[in-house]
């Protein structure tokens, strides 16, 4: 089972610490569904040297758009050899036609109903070439195999996901086509989940659903079951979410959140509406920070650039406010019109896709023609953010927005440890040593030892959340 490397991932000379976060959690979530008495192994291109002059019985391939290239060479490889050649993932949902020529099957959509009818069918001697996902559950899912991941190669080994999909319906998201024909939203029973979480060793997790607040009662009652777990987390949400479920918010604060994916995407409110981002519209995006990081919750601010209202002021713009507002830490992408989302067929309507070079349909290049930009101050203001975000002069504003020592201590520990220490990740990734920065970036977490500082001060904290804080965060008060 094969997780190709992305294009961006494979420069010999530099191994961003970005690419050994987290392990293939879809290939070992498939691999459950394989017998007892099947060998399998599972090779994650990214921090590991692919063998291809082995001879397996089946060769499963996880397809990213930026590993398309890739995975259909490796794919070619090994039907060369002999191999039956399986292809599935968001880009084959995407485009099954193209990835259908490289593959004996291909499965499009999420695979928990189809792989097993697949593995059926071959036992059977009947595998079918194409296999469509209809029926979306996750009540009959085998624990995963993690057994399979080579946790020592990732920094963070115990990802996790615990629903599929999202409630919403961004035009530029690849969900509503990777998830049509059936639900687009689902979770795992809360029973199961605890349980998948109680299977994890040490204390960090790392949420990786699209949307974990996206069900309340279904994240209310996880929380609620890991309060007494002595768990430390991240995860992704949405400005919504911050801002009208703040109860669901502090119980997963107290269950242990201290650090959150939040998607802002844009600070001109007109590319919402465009976008269909209708959850974001009227939102105010401060109050929602203001809340998160009284609750000590750290922000990894998310941003896109290029959408039609964005004209050259944009980046500096997107990068103050984030600044001023005491974001900890911004990802930043060009708008990429994936195939088949609504974006992509917008812009192809209108002619303003550039090229089909799948390779540099990566976020980083711009690969279609913007409204109100150059695709050349585009792609530079893409690149000056990201210095100008992570300037000292920057990351030191940014932290002296926070009341109290330890949390800008905690604010310029974590923006700088992320981007200013790239060297040190490097060589940490080639002597395969990640795993041992996760202490640091635990203790980070916790702030040093503190708690939410400035949360009792604004009053909508309540007493009971500090008390539980105390009591199941050893490290925390
Ligand atoms: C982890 C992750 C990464 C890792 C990927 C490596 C890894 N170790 O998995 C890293 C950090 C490298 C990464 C990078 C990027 N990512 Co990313 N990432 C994710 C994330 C958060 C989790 C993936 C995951 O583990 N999912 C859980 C497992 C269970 O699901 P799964 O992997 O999809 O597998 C299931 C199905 O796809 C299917 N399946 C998959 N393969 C196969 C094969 C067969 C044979 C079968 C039967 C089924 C099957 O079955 C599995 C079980 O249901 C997803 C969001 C998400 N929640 O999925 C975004 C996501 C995939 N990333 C996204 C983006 C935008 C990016 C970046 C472009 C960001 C950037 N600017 O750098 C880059 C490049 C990606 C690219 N070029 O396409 C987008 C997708 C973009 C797209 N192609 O449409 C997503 C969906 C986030 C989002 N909501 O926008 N990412
Ligand atoms: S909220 Fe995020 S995951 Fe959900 S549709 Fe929008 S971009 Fe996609």
């Amino acid at each position: 089972m094969i997780l190709p490397a992305l294009t961006e991932a494979t420069s010999p000379l530099f191994r961003p610490i970005k690419y050994s976060l987290f392990p293939p959690l879809g290939l070992a979530t498939l691999a459950a569904y394989l017998s007892n008495d099947d060998d399998a192994a599972i090779c994650d291109e990214h921090v590991e040297r692919l063998q291809l002059d082995d001879e397996p019985d089946l060769v499963v391939i996880q397809v990213y758009i930026t590993s398309a290239r890739r995975s259909y060479e490796i794919a070619d490889h090994y039907r060369r050899r002999g191999a039956r050649v399986v292809l599935g993932g968001l880009h084959v949902t995407s485009l099954p036609d193209e990835a259908a020529a490289h593959a004996d099957h291909i499965f499009i959509g999420p695979g928990e109903d189809t792989w097993p009818q697949f593995l059926d069918d071959l036992r059977r001697g009947a595998p079918l070439p194409r296999y469509v996902s209809r029926e979306r559950t996750l009540a009959a899912i085998p624990p995963i195999r993690r057994d399979l991941i080579k946790r020592h190669l990732y920094l963070v080994p115990n990802s996790i996901v615990v629903s599929r999909g999202c409630p919403h319906v961004c035009d530029f998201c690849y969900k509503v086509a990777f998830f049509q024909g059936g639900k687009q939203f689902y979770t795992m029973e809360v029973d199961r989940a605890l349980a998948e979480i109680d299977r994890l060793p040490g204390r960090h997790l790392y949420f990786l659903d699209d949307h974990l607040f996206g069900n309340p009662n279904f994240a209310a009652a996880l929380f609620d079951g890991m309060a007494g777990m002595g768990r430390l987390w991240q995860a992704a949400g949405t400005v919504k979410s911050v801002l009208e479920q703040p109860v669901v918010l502090e119980k997963a604060v107290r269950s242990g959140l201290r650090s959150l994916f939040v998607g802002f995407e844009t600070v001109n409110s007109a590319n919402l509406q465009d976008q269909r981002k209708y959850q974001n519209i009227g939102r105010d995006y401060a109050q929602a920070i203001r809340r998160l990081h009284d609750l000590g919750v750290m922000v990894n601010g998310s941003f896109v650039f290029g959408m039609d209202h964005d004209e050259p002021d944009v980046f500096d713009r997107t990068v103050d406010w984030a600044v001023q507002h005491g974001i900890e830490t911004s990802t930043y992408h060009i708008l990429t019109p994936y195939p088949t989302t609504a974006l992509y067929q917008r812009m192809e309507a209108e002619n303003r896709v550039l090229h089909h070079d799948w390779d540099l349909f990566d976020t980083r290049h711009v690969v279609f023609k913007p409204q109100r930009l150059t695709a050349r101050e585009l792609e530079d203001g893409y690149w000056r953010a990201y210095r100008d975000f992570y300037r000292w002069g920057s990351i030191w504003r940014g932290a002296s927005s926070k009341a109290g020592l330890r949390p800008r201590l905690r604010h310029l520990a974590y923006a700088g440890g992320w981007k200013k220490f790239e060297p040190l990740w490097d060589l940490l990734i080639r002597t395969k040593h990640v795993l041992h920065a996760l202490p640091v970036l635990e203790t980070i977490l916790t702030g040093f030892g503190s708690r939410p500082a400035s949360a009792h001060r604004r009053g909508y904290q309540k007493a009971t959340l500090i008390g539980s804080i105390q009591e199941h965060e050893p490290g925390l008060g």
